[in-house]
């Protein structure tokens, strides 16, 4: 399972150009509201300091890239069709299609912070809507779709069956909201949290499962806000202002800068390394006059100013300091730290901080390892790990199964 990150937003917020920046994909773009339609998906990818220059091995990735000592692993993203209020009682396209992020870890919601469309994506004058309230609307509408989640399929006869048939309530919360990613343990957290433990559902108020409902939804599926678009005039004084109101983590991006700098670089007229604060131009005679100035201005006004386009900013945060995210690098000898064709350091492997060793075999590596899985050796100490062995972010580790003795 590899970790999904879903990309939301209000129409023409910039949900499809973040996408085909950060993964280099083709999906339909245009100003015009509900462009897109069935979801987008693509495979991203977020960075993280790689083990092998303080090994001082050259490394043979398979699964990721390395970039001098740069490691870059996948992830996958969807974008979805844009999101209007009140679309939880179908409004626009209304909310179905949120069903096609119920494998998302992590939810990025693409603000438009020029502040120069209407809720529903029409263009209005620069700075007439307010990026807060988009925030807060986008959000009651993730969280009424989980509430619809749990209403589904008859919520009064779902907590009638509790009292009938005495079912444990976590267990039962457990089953119904299957499928989202949500282990018991958040189930319990978020009972607690919103002052429903030991409560029988079936004497909640709407507005008692309403307040489970955003509570198991900023567990399950946390939002980070990306102000997008700062590429534009008006946008620096309005993140200023944002900044005022929403205090949470906002993260200043260009998702069109940084489609057009993969761009170049992939057609080799400029190097560029995604999430860099700087691209050299090694092909100028390939650029027209407009091009080198598409390009000054992306230097100066965005990577200079902000030290990045913040696509892989984003990715990064939402991976990492969002999705708990830590990096494993699993090989078969542990004095070279290859695997057994010599390929050296080949897979870096995301894995949610906490998960045990015996975890990682079972739904990282492969289930039918996991059977045979006997002990695990840390490739630096060359000590024995244990099956309840917690991973850490830079492990190399060699996993020994009945067939590997
Ligand atoms: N200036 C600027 N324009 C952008 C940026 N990102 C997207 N756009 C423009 O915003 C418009 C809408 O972009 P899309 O990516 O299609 O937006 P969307 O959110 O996927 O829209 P829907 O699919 O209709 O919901 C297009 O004209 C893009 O070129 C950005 O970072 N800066
Ligand atoms: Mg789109």
């Amino acid at each position: 399972m590899v970790l999904t990150i879903g990309i939301i937003g209000k129409p023409s917020s910039g949900k499809t150009t973040f996408l085909n920046a950060a993964c280099l994909t083709h999906a339909k773009v245009s100003e015009i509201p509900f462009t897109t339609i069935d979801p987008n998906i693509g495979v991203g990818y977020v960075k993280t300091k790689c083990v092998c220059k303080e090994l001082s091995v050259t490394d043979n990735p398979k699964n990721s890239i390395c970039i001098d000592g740069v490691r870059f692993i996948p992830i996958n993203l969807i974008d979805v069709a844009g999101l209007v209020p009140d679309a939880h009682k179908g409004k626009g396209l209304g909310n179905k299609f949120l069903n096609d992020l119920i494998r998302a870890d992590v939810l990025l919601h693409i603000v438009d912070i020029t502040g120069s469309l209407d809720k529903s994506g029409k263009l209005v004058s620069i700075g007439e809507n307010d990026p807060n309230e988009d925030i807060l609307f986008l959000e009651n509408e993730i969280d009424m779709w989980f509430k619809e989640i749990l209403e589904r399929k008859d919520w009064r006869k779902f907590t009638k069956t509790l009292i009938t048939e005495r079912r444990k309530i976590v267990d039962s919360l457990y089953e119904r909201l299957s499928g989202l990613k949500i282990n018991k343990q958040q189930i319990i957290q978020s009972l607690r949290n919103s002052n429903l433990e030991g409560q029988n559902p079936s004497n909640w108020t709407d507005g008692q499962l309403l307040d489970f409902s955003k509570t198991i939804r900023g567990i399950a599926k946390p939002i980070l806000i990306i102000a997008n678009k700062i590429d534009k005039e008006i946008s620096e004084s309005n993140l200023k202002e944002l900044k005022k109101k929403y205090k949470g983590p906002i993260i200043p991006c260009s998702a069109l800068a940084e489609y057009f700098l993969r761009k170049f670089h992939k057609d080799q007229v400029i190097k560029y390394i995604p999430g860099s604060n700087n691209f050299e131009i090694i092909k100028e005679n390939k650029l027209n006059s407009n091009e080198v100035d598409l390009l000054k201005k992306i230097k100066m006004k965005i990577l200079s100013e902000y030290g990045s386009t913040g696509v892989l900013d984003a990715l990064n945060y939402a991976s990492f300091t969002m999705g708990n995210q830590i990096c494993v690098y699993p090989v078969s000898d542990i004095n070279t730290y290859s695997d057994n064709k010599g390929n050296i350091l080949p897979d870096a492997i995301l894995v949610e901080k906490g998960t045990l060793l015996r975890d990682f075999v079972r739904e990282k590596i492969h289930t039918e390892l996991a059977e045979n899985f006997i002990f695990g050796i840390d490739a630096i100490t060359k000590k024995r790990l244990g099956e309840n062995y917690e991973l850490k972010d830079g492990d190399i580790i060699k996993i020994v199964t009945t067939r590997s003795k």
